[in-house]
């Protein structure tokens, strides 16, 4: 028997135009941002593995993640190409679910979140450890789309979405920063919408965008 925790939910009841950060647009569905293939995942070929800098390292099949505690997360998602979408309802595994049962060391202050096909994206600890982030397996109730990362996306609403990798793999807990695919290619290390961190502002990256 798994024990159910009570559900994340954070009903959102500001102003529609105060939840929408600078820069961004309202869009009613949900784009598709991939860079290269989608890969389709089975269930049983499906490994889930937390790593680096912890106490215990984890492995989890599918159905070992299944029977971790679950909850419910209402949140906005926003893209750094310009689109904002409010209100959306993901179940899945929190963070802290995965903190609790790794325990990473006093020394590791980064992440990356690892997810097919060669996706990584680098966020620190303090932003991944929000209780308000998690590894997502359904959407509104369904199975997560997998063109949107199923069966397991990270969601870390409150950054841009690409720091949320789909098709999940692992994490990797680690000392130092770190860029990941995108942050190698100019995206910001961290990535607050709310801040406009779209692009790192490092001489070399400057003119790219
Ligand atoms: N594995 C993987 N994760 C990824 C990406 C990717 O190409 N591969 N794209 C990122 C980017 S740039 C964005 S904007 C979001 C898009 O998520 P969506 O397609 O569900 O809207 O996924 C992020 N996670
Ligand atoms: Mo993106």
């Amino acid at each position: 028997m798994t024990t159910a925790t009570p559900p994340v939910i954070h009903p959102d009841t500001r102003r529609t135009s105060d939840r929408v950060p600078p820069g961004q647009k309202l869009v009613s569905g949900w784009p598709v941002l991939t860079a290269g293939d989608t890969p389709f995942i089975t269930k049983k070929q499906w490994r889930f593995t937390v790593g680096g800098l912890v106490e215990t390292p984890l492995e989890f099949t599918w159905e070992q993640f299944l029977a971790l505690p679950a909850a419910t997360l209402r949140c906005d998602l926003h893209c750094v190409t310009t689109w904002s979408r409010l209100d959306m309802t993901f179940r899945g595994v929190l963070h802290t679910e995965i903190l609790a049962r790794c325990r990473p060391k006093p020394a590791a202050k980064f992440v990356m979140v690892l997810g097919e096909p060669g996706y990584s994206t680098n966020v620190p600890l303090a932003d991944f450890a929000r209780p308000d982030t998690m590894f997502a397996y359904e959407y509104e109730g369904g199975p997560m789309p997998v063109p949107h990362g199923g069966p397991v996306r990270d969601l870390i609403p409150h950054l841009y979405l690409w720091k949320s990798a789909k098709w999940a793999t692992g994490v990797e807990f680690m000392a130092e920063d770190r860029a990941g695919f995108w942050e190698e290619r100019g995206y910001h290390m961290r990535g607050d919408p709310w801040k406009e961190e779209r692009y790192r502002d490092d001489p070399v990256y400057r003119n790219r965008f």
